[in-house]
Formats: structure tokens, C-alpha cells, sequence
């Protein structure tokens, strides 16, 4: 384990990751069922429970048809605050538009009582407009709190879909967005955009390239992070009706070399990152850890799972801002999804053909 800027002094816990489940494909999200079951999105198109010995159950019935090309596929789910009464799931994926486009769409469905398939779904939300791109699809749920109790809605992080970053800066077009809906589909009374002349009412925040993780943190507050070009990779809390800036500005460049806007990193009226990695580490998946399992010094740390460089990353706050980094389970492959489980543990997922989902041991 190779530690970087640890706090001197500091015993580190070494830990290491014990696989629950493998022979999962391209394995995306994982969320807690009762009985310390697991359900978990494969990308192409399937979702499954996995039983607490790591027995994958058949392809749950019931699915909406998904575009599973490139990046698309089935991608999100998280289960409702109240699911051990409603049994109620969210999930994000690519949905179909005509000929070769898509686009982002958040459904709902509950889960029968045999785990077997999906009753009642519901679309509640599709990104318009639908483009033809296997890219950049965002496509993570955060159910929302204010003063600790679910407060009906949801965000959903929606990608500039790579060919169409300029849209990420109009409010017309949901592409580039975070966007909250009520879980019935509703338009929020209070989103920043309610009410404003060519402005879709679902837009939260806009500025955004492409976002693989989301969450709460301790403080009730909404936390994404989403990927740079080259470069540029952040941390953001977005707040109602602020600009994150992509593409006018970034602490990244393009691809072939080439500065992003004018190649300023900042600008009055767009919100700075908390924290950017330069060079990108291409993040998926973000917790928070708030149980002790894992001994004091690693309460209320963000983890965050690097694609690129295959580690799990556990990072230190103080006041707010990042003040260390410490990466975790290098052997382990592409990371795409951390969370933390209803035992107060940390779950990984791997990405791949034949993907893991794998506990995090605590020391000792
Ligand atoms: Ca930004």
C-alpha cells in the first residue's frame, strides 16, 4: 500500500479488499438490500441481487430497454430511504431516442417480493435532448435530505455526452446538468429555474462534464465529483443554480494538448472545484465513511474509486477542504463504485468483463 502526503505519526490501517461476488460484467453500482443481500447494475443491461454468499441471482425481470454501447448502458440504483416498506428502487441508464441516439433516463420500480422482477416502473425523468454518442452519460442518484429527513427528491447527474460540451452552459438543453426531481417526476416548486423563460425546470446546477459519483456528505450537503479532459478531474458541491464552469474553464487541457475555453482555470460568476486532480485519476463512485469500523482516523473520509490508475482513494477533509490522500487496494483493477453498507463497511466494485464486488476488511 503506498501512502501519500499521510499524516506523520499516524499508524495507517492497512486493509485489504475480500471479493463477495465475481463473475460480474462490467459491474456499475451496487446498493444494500435487506438481509445483507446486494443489488448491482452490470452494464450491459442487467441488474441482479447477489446473496450474502455471493450467489448471483438470475437478471431481475422488468427492465426498460437500454442502449448499451460504449460507456451507455445500465448504470445507476440506489434504493429508496423507506425501501424495507415500499421496496421501492431508483436506477439510471441509457434510454433509446430514434435511430442511433439516446440519453440519460431515471426510472422507478419496485421490487417484487421474490427479488425476481420490477413492478410498476416508471420513467421519471429523460435528458433532452437525445443525441447519437456512447459517451458521457453521468448517471448517479443522490436521494436528497434537508434536515436529515428525505425530502421527496432526487438529483441525478447528467454528462455533456463528449461531442456537445458547448450545451453544458445553456439552460435550454439538460446535457452538462445536475438536474432534482421529485420521485413521483415531478418539477420541484423550488428549483433555481422554475418559472424562467427557456430554462428546462429540472436543472439544479449546470457546468458539468461527466459525473460518476455523487453523494451526500455528513454535513447534508450534495457532493459529485465528475472527470476532466486531460486534467481537471473534481470535487464540487453544487448548490442550487450555480455555474461549475465546464467548458469555459478547467484545470485541465484537451486530449490533443489544446487549452479548454481561453486556458484559465478560474473566472468570476463560475464556481471553483473543493479539490481538482491533475493529472486526472478518472473518479467513479464517492462515499462517505461513517461508521467506525474502520478505527477514528478514517471516519468521515471521502472515498472515491480511480478507473485509471486502479486504486481505491481515502481522503482526508479538515474545514472543508481535502488536506490528504492516501491510496488503498492497488491490486484490486478499475474502480467504479464505493459505498458504504448498511454493516458500516466499504463495498467496491471492480470494472471489467468479469467484474468483483468486494468488502473492504477493516484492520486488525
Ligand atoms: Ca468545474
Amino acid at each position: 500500500m503506498v501512502l501519500s502526503a499521510a499524516l506523520p505519526g499516524l499508524a495507517q490501517p492497512t486493509v485489504q479488499a475480500k471479493t463477495v461476488a465475481s463473475g460480474l460484467q462490467h459491474p456499475w453500482a451496487v446498493a444494500f438490500l435487506p438481509e445483507g443481500r446486494f443489488l448491482v447494475t452490470e452494464r450491459p443491461g442487467r441488474l441482479r441481487v447477489v446473496e450474502p454468499d455471493g450467489k448471483l441471482g438470475a437478471p431481475v425481470e422488468g427492465l426498460p430497454e437500454v442502449a448499451a454501447r460504449g460507456q451507455g448502458g445500465l448504470l445507476d440504483v440506489i434504493t429508496d430511504s423507506d425501501f424495507a416498506r415500499n421496496r421501492t428502487i431508483y436506477f439510471c441508464y441509457s434510454e433509446p431516442g430514434k435511430g442511433t441516439t439516446n440519453s440519460t433516463a431515471l426510472a422507478r420500480a419496485r421490487l417484487s417480493a421474490d427479488r425476481q422482477k420490477l413492478e410498476d416502473v416508471k420513467v421519471l425523468f429523460s435528458q433532452r435532448p437525445k443525441i447519437s454518442s456512447t459517451l458521457h452519460f453521468g448517471c448517479r442518484i443522490v436521494e436528497r435530505r434537508m434536515d436529515g429527513k428525505p425530502d421527496g427528491t432526487l438529483f441525478l447527474t447528467l454528462g455533456d455526452r463528449f461531442s456537445q460540451r458547448d450545451q453544458a452552459q445553456k439552460l435550454d438543453s439538460h446535457i452538462g446538468k445536475i438536474v432534482r426531481v421529485g420521485k413521483d417526476g415531478s418539477v420541484p416548486k423550488d428549483n433555481p429555474f422554475v418559472g424562467q423563460a427557456n430554462a428546462l425546470p429540472e436543472i439544479w446546477s449546470i457546468g458539468h462534464r461527466n459525473s460518476q459519483g455523487a453523494t451526500l456528505g455528513p454535513d447534508g450537503r450534495f457532493w459529485q465529483h465528475e472527470h476532466g479532459a486531460q486534467g481537471g478531474d473534481e470535487i464540487n458541491l453544487p448548490e442550487a443554480g450555480k455555474n461549475y464552469g465546464w467548458p469555459l474553464v478547467s484545470f485541465g487541457v484537451n486530449y490533443d494538448g489544446s487549452k479548454i475555453g481561453d486556458g484559465a482555470s478560474a473566472r468570476a460568476g463560475l464556481e471553483p472545484p473543493l479539490h481538482h486532480w491533475t493529472p486526472s485519476i478518472a473518479p467513479s463512485g464517492m462515499a462517505f465513511l461513517t461508521s467506525d469500523r474502520y478505527g477514528v482516523a478514517w471516519k468521515g473520509n471521502l472515498f472515491v474509486g480511480s478507473l485509471k490508475f486502479q486504486y481505491l482513494n481515502r481522503i482526508e477533509l479538515k474545514d472543508g477542504k481535502v488536506v490528504a490522500e492516501h491510496k488503498l487496494l492497488q491490486d484490486l483493477g478499475r474502480l467504479r463504485d464505493v459505498r458504504q453498507g448498511p454493516d458500516g463497511l466499504l463495498y467496491v466494485l471492480t470494472d471489467s468483463p468479469m467484474g468483483k464486488l468486494a468488502r473492504v476488511q477493516p484492520p486488525g
